[in-house]
This record gives C-alpha cells, structure tokens and sequence, in this order.
C-alpha cells in the first residue's frame, strides 16, 4: 500500500535538507557507510563499484527526523495496519548514488527480526523521486501470503523465491517525494541499481506492534521507541543494552 503526500511542502523541505545534512554527517565520520549486499543474487545486475550510504537510527542524528516519525498522519496509517500500540524497532536510511546506486536481491525482512506475532511492517519514506531508472522498491504483490520462507534473507538462492520471480518483473514502486510505502515483513521486494544520474534518497522505518515482541536472542539492534500506546512486553533487561 501507498500513500501519497504524506507530509506537508515545508516539513518535507526540511526531512529532505535534513537528510542531506546527516549524509554528509556520515561521509565526514570517515567510517564505513556502504552497506551494498554484494551477493550472487545480483552480481550479474551491478556494477563491481556499486554502493549505497546507510545508517541506521536517523532519531538518533536529530530531533527533525524523530519529528518526522512522530507525524501524525503516519501513526494514524501504521495504527490502521498493526494497531494502537507503536514500536519502533530500528530506522535506517538509505543513499543510492547517480549511475552506481546499489541493488538488493528479492528477499524477505522477516528473519532479520523476527517477532513471535508477526505484526513487523516496513513504512519507506521516500525523500527523493523513485522509479524504474533509479532503482525504486519493487515488490511482489500479495507475497505475504506465504508466510515465513526458510533462508530467505536475500543472501542466498532460494528456489521459493528466485526460481518463481524475478526482480525485473517484481511491481515498480513509483514514488514522488513525501510518499510512503507500507508492506508486512513477510513481503518479497528487492531493488534494481540506480542507473540515473539522481541519486535516490529513502528512510526505512520497522515497526512493530506493542502486542507482540521480538524473539528471544536476536542480535539485530532493536531501539523500541513507542511511538504511540504501550509496549506491553518491555522489561528490564529487554529496554537496555547490557544483557543480564
Ligand atoms: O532500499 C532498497 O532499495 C531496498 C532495501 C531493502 O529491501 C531492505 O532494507 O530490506
């Protein structure tokens, strides 16, 4: 699902800018900030040099962006889909360069996290345009349904998922800035390399339900920040980062 202007002109001005500031933030730490998958899957398909800037957790960079994540409008739809209890799980943001943006394999979020309830979806913001060219989100329509496949992480062949379909002819997200795309963890999606002399500018939210919880010993950094309601199965050593 997709919903179309999220935001108003000023405040997606500002998530824009914002973005900006915080990738040059991130060029200037010097560290490493490409995140390119560089499987099998998609050696075929990009170029050796092919990269995309990430970070995770964007609230943690600035209060604009935590605002952007406490819109109204957008807890209103993720309530629609998982209900009244909001988690955060983890943000991240994501920079496909002009010409060598990055590609990722058909895959399934699910296993990186994995929550007993499976209420986790992903909300992608889109703070640039996004099409064909630029290597947009391309999904599977309905892939859910499946339910969980085993290894389908995207880092390695899955005879489920990539002897069935295939990334060129998975549905194209076609997304202008201030559009925000919605699917369940259990959606197959991947995404071509930006061949366009734009780069791609998107912010990846994973959220979950107050309900529900992560399964136990998941290393995958989980910041649990409410953003609406209760977090029902917090406790002491679940909220802090030193594990008893
Ligand atoms: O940003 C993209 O093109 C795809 C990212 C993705 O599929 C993911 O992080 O799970």
């Amino acid at each position: 699902m997709i919903k179309r202007d999220l935001f108003s002109k000023n405040k997606l001005r500002t998530y824009i800018n914002e973005f900006d500031r915080i990738v040059s933030q991130l060029i200037k730490s010097k560290e490493n900030i490409n995140a390119k998958w560089s499987t099998i899957l998609t050696k075929e398909i990009e170029s050796s040099k092919s990269k995309v800037f990430h970070t995770h957790n964007v609230q943690s960079y600035s209060a604009k962006m935590l605002s952007m994540i406490l819109n109204k409008e957008l807890l209103d739809i993720i309530e629609l889909l998982i209900g009244p209890d909001i988690i955060l799980h983890h943000s991240k943001l994501f920079f496909k360069p002009p010409l060598i943006g990055a590609a990722f394999p058909l895959h399934q979020d699910w296993s990186y996290f994995p929550t007993k309830r499976d209420t986790m979806i992903a909300a992608v913001i889109h703070l640039s345009k996004s099409d064909e060219e630029m290597g947009c989100f391309r999904i599977i329509p309905k892939s859910h349904h499946l339910g969980k496949i085993n290894d389908s992480d995207g880092h390695t062949y899955n005879k489920r998922i990539h002897q069935k379909y295939q990334l060129d002819s998975a549905l194209p997200i076609i997304a202008k800035p201030g559009d925000v795309l919605f699917f369940d963890a259990r959606t197959i999606h991947g995404s071509l390399p930006n061949n366009s002399i734009e780069a791609r500018k998107t912010i990846l939210l994973q959220l979950y339900s107050g309900m529900d919880e992560i399964v136990p010993n998941n290393k995958h950094t989980n910041v649990q920040l409410v953003l609406r309601g209760i977090n029902h199965n917090a406790t002491r050593s679940s909220v802090s980062n030193i594990k008893a």
